[in-house]
């Protein structure tokens, strides 16, 4: 027997497939079809792709390519990620230019996305890193900019000493450069930022539209990195200073407990305030502290240091004088940078006065003891002491509501909502990025480049060139650099940094929409028709950055009236990671496992079925667990069902072999509810069921006294929704599949089937229909059937009729729904 050839098959279809444009989601007007949008997060083009990717678009596949068959309109596109450090890295190794590297490993890249079959769109096909996309990253960056939503300011930000670049908050993982590891240090320079400060509170609020639809975990971690904190402002006297210094704080019914003030040591107020006396021990510890990372201080492990600044700072509710130190557990870029230190019911602040010697004065008596005593500052509710006009009071509540009161009336404080969540530092000092559209004009200022002299093109730099130096190696490029001023035609200079790349990925979904439109980033017609995405499919490492950005990316738009909606992705999926031996794939552990070369040992369509069959999209799965070799065994087993099928097309199944119509049509209704579902391992388990049932029945061996064969359509009826099923998730042999049943290709332009409801109606029963105690018929029939059914259904049988032969029944009994028992008179 001629078994499945995966080779020849994947070939094939490629080729169908690319000539017909079978995935092409239409613009046309008459296309009266719902759209729907399946977006899966697009790749960085770092090579080829790997098993990670593997398992990401099979299912984003499984989605787009159901939906297609429903009868959708569906938009599947892709495209690259291409702008980024690893090529310019390589592009210094290998002396070239890194649009050399980012180009062929994209090539390479895309001839594997094609070999796994997926239902891509390529006619929509974009990389960030082409001049006709970041045109419009440029476009909409001096949107921001004219909105106030894209600002220079300077500041200590995350420096990466060995890629020599500035690092997004976001990019620093446990203290260490996300790409090199390397120990980031804190530097000051002039830095451009997004506002995203600004949308906080919407972020949060439009998240309400995506409860239930995003996994939780994914809202939990955007929540908390946005990090809402309610409380107040009070302002505080600092000798020697006009103006009052605000600090932030939750607890401000704990204001009476304050006895000393921190600063965070690289906030412009420790360096405004310390006294000559003080600086010098002062500008050694904040050089010590620039060493360490946001996380390592606030850590409450971390062990606290701090050095006194010298000066006083006045409470305002009892003027009295504390002192103000300096000290690295607080943080310059959340509140003010500046905290009244509580230490009886903060233990940051008690284990810091406990080492310093400061003191500790209890204002609540939770009963647990003096902090003092203790070393454990309370933060529970108790009876308010040594607190003025609060004493009496009962509860924190109360406690908040009157001195915020208090503070209110005398000018010194107010109630107010705080954000951990800070501006988007956008700016890199590197070559392989998107120019930052601004002309530095010593008249005009920051002047944006004019829209009919975008965009602004890299320059050809390449090799050493391209070297970290410190600064952005556009700003070697002295030629390019100087230009003349568009407002004033004086000498002038570009700006010589290059953007995040997540600025280019947080609009990339929308130009999918109009990909080769030149007059804009996008039609907002074409946007209106597509968008939002209907289901976004990638993985949780983007939790808080890319998916944060993107979100914000859209409120903006949604402001400049070039959208109306809010949330960019309607549902998202987090797929699970490819392990292997209970551990994720690494180089150091050896236990990486070559996609290729799983590819060209059982073909595609067994790697793309056994990546989705292991389990629960959003659960990892572990590679030494699953067998693509049984994958391919059971493809071929549904393969060789299609060569049986001996009915000829269009073969109506209604006379077909009722136990098989009813397992098909069970099959049908069951796998379209797990595919919304999104249970589609448990969809494939339904498809083998249904593929056995069929084995069976073209075996006989299913219902012995039935005579369905390969020639019954009720198998037709089978095969052809075993193949459409399988079609998502194996999608060759599918194709193959619905050829050898006679059908032209594609099997993806093919309607997904509807289940017959009186099939699924419930179960039948085999009724023993018995004359003068010999079993003459078995008949399929309802459980519920009645007394009087049962008999009529009886006597029409053929057999039963025969042994009759004429005679009058004059007794019946019946065992219903199992048994009749027929006694004919004499
Ligand atoms: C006095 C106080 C008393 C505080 C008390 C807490 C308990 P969340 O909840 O995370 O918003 N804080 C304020 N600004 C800070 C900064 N820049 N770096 C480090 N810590 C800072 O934390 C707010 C609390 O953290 C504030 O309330 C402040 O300490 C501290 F019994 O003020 B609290
Ligand atoms: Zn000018």
């Amino acid at each position: 027997r001629s078994g499945y050839d995966a080779p020849a098959a994947e070939a094939k279809w490629q080729k169908y497939w690319a000539e017909h444009e079978t995935f092409k989601a239409s613009d046309a007007p008459d296309d009266k079809r719902q759209r729907r949008y399946v977006l899966d997060m697009f790749p960085y083009p770092s090579g080829d792709l790997h098993m990670g990717h593997a398992e990401a678009y099979a299912m984003g596949d499984v989605l787009a390519r159901s939906w297609r068959m429903q009868g959708f309109n569906v938009m599947h596109p892709i495209g690259w990620d291409s702008f980024g450090l690893p090529a310019e890295n390589a592009a210094i190794k290998n002396n070239e230019h890194p649009a050399r590297w980012t180009y062929e490993n994209i090539a390479t890249q895309k001839k594997s996305f094609q070999r796994y079959g997926l239902s891509l769109d390529w006619s929509r096909e974009l990389h960030t890193s082409d001049e006709e996309y970041y045109h419009w990253t440029q476009w909409l960056f001096i949107q921001f900019f004219k909105k106030g939503l894209a600002y220079q300011k300077d500041g200590y930000v995350n420096w990466c000493p060995k890629d020599q670049t500035v690092l997004a908050n976001e990019q620093v993982k446990e203290g260490r450069c996300e790409r090199c590891g390397t120990l980031v240090t804190k530097r000051e320079l002039k830095q451009w930022y997004f506002r995203i400060t600004e949308y906080a509170q919407r972020l949060l609020d439009d998240m309400a539209q995506l409860e239930g639809k995003w996994p939780e975990r994914v809202l939990a971690m955007q929540r908390n990195w946005i990090g809402r904190s309610e409380g107040a402002w009070v302002k505080f006297h600092i000798d020697g200073r006009d103006e009052p210094v605000t600090v932030f704080t939750t607890r401000p019914d704990t204001l009476y407990g304050a006895t000393f003030m921190v600063v965070a040591p690289d906030a412009a107020l420790a360096d405004e305030v310390v006294t000559d006396e003080h600086r010098a021990a002062f500008e050694a510890y904040r050089e010590k502290t620039n060493h360490s990372t946001e996380i390592e201080r606030q850590s409450t492990e971390h062990v606290k240091t701090g050095v006194p600044l010298g000066v006083e700072a006045t409470n305002p509710v009892n003027g009295e004088k504390i002192p103000v130190w300096a000290a690295d557990y607080v943080l310059s870029e959340y509140g003010s940078g500046a905290v009244m230190a509580v230490p009886a019911h903060d233990q940051r602040d008690l284990d810091f006065a406990l080492k310093y010697g400061l003191p500790v004065r209890q204002v609540i008596d939770t009963g647990e003891g003096d902090p003092a005593q203790t070393g454990v500052a309370t933060a529970g509710d108790g009876a308010y002491m040594n607190s003025g006009p609060l004493d009496g009071l009962k509860d924190k509540e109360s406690g908040k509501k009157t001195i915020v009161e208090q503070l209110q009336a005398q000018g010194t404080g107010e109630q107010t909502v705080t954000y951990r969540l800070r501006d988007w530092l956008l700016s890199r000092q590197r070559f392989w990025g998107c120019p930052i559209p601004i002309i530095h004009c010593p008249n005009c200022g920051d002047v944006p480049v004019p829209d009919d002299q975008l965009p602004v093109k890299l320059p050809d730099l390449r090799g050493e060139a391209l070297a970290p130096k410190g600064i952005s190696p556009l700003a070697a490029a002295t030629q390019w650099k100087s230009v003349t001023c568009p407002v004033c035609g004086k000498p002038a200079e570009r700006d010589t940094d290059t953007m995040d790349t997540f600025v280019d990925s947080s609009w990339y979904f929308f130009r999918y929409c109009s990909p080769h439109d030149d007059q804009g980033p996008f039609r907002a017609e074409d946007v209106a028709r597509w968008a939002p995405v209907d289901q976004y499919i990638g993985g949780a490492e983007h939790a808080t950055m890319h998916l944060l950005y993107a979100r914000f990316f859209t409120k903006v738009l949604k402001d400049l009236g070039m959208i109306d909606f809010v949330e960019p992705f309607t549902r998202l999926l987090n797929q699970g990671q490819v392990i292997n031996q209970g551990k994720a794939m690494s180089k150091s552990l050896g236990n990486g496992v070559n996609l290729g070369e799983q590819l060209d040992k059982y073909g595609v369509d067994a790697v793309r079925l056994t990546v989705v069959f292991a389990g629960p999209p959003d659960e990892d799965i572990d590679w030494a667990d699953l067998s693509p070799k049984s994958s391919l065994r059971f493809l071929q087993r549904a393969h060789r069902l299609a060569g049986e099928v001996t009915s000829p097309l269009g073969a109506d199944p209604a006379s077909g072999d009722r136990p098989l119509r009813r397992a098909t049509h069970k099959a049908i209704s069951e796998i379209t509810d797990l595919l919304a579902a999104g249970r589609f391992n448990v969809a494939i388990a339904r498809i083998m069921e249904l593929v056995n049932a069929t084995r069976k029945t073209v075996d006989g061996h299913n219902a012995p006294n039935s005579n369905a064969g390969s020639d019954d359509p009720a198998v037709r009826e089978a095969v052809e929704f075993i193949a459409q099923a399988l079609s998502l998730f194996a999608p060759y042999v599918s194709e193959e599949m619905w050829e050898v049943l006679g059908h032209a290709p594609s099997i993806a332009d093919s309607s997904w089937p509807t289940a017959d409801p009186a099939l699924l109606a419930a179960e039948e029963v085999t009724m023993v229909v018995q004359v003068q105690g010999k079993v003459r018929a078995k008949l399929s029939v309802s459980p519920q059937i009645t007394e009087q059914q049962a008999i009529e259904a009886a006597m029409a049988d053929s057999n039963v009729q025969r042994a009759l032969n004429g005679r009058p029944v004059v007794k019946t009994i019946t065992k219903l729904p199992r048994m009749v028992s027929l006694v004919p008179g004499k």
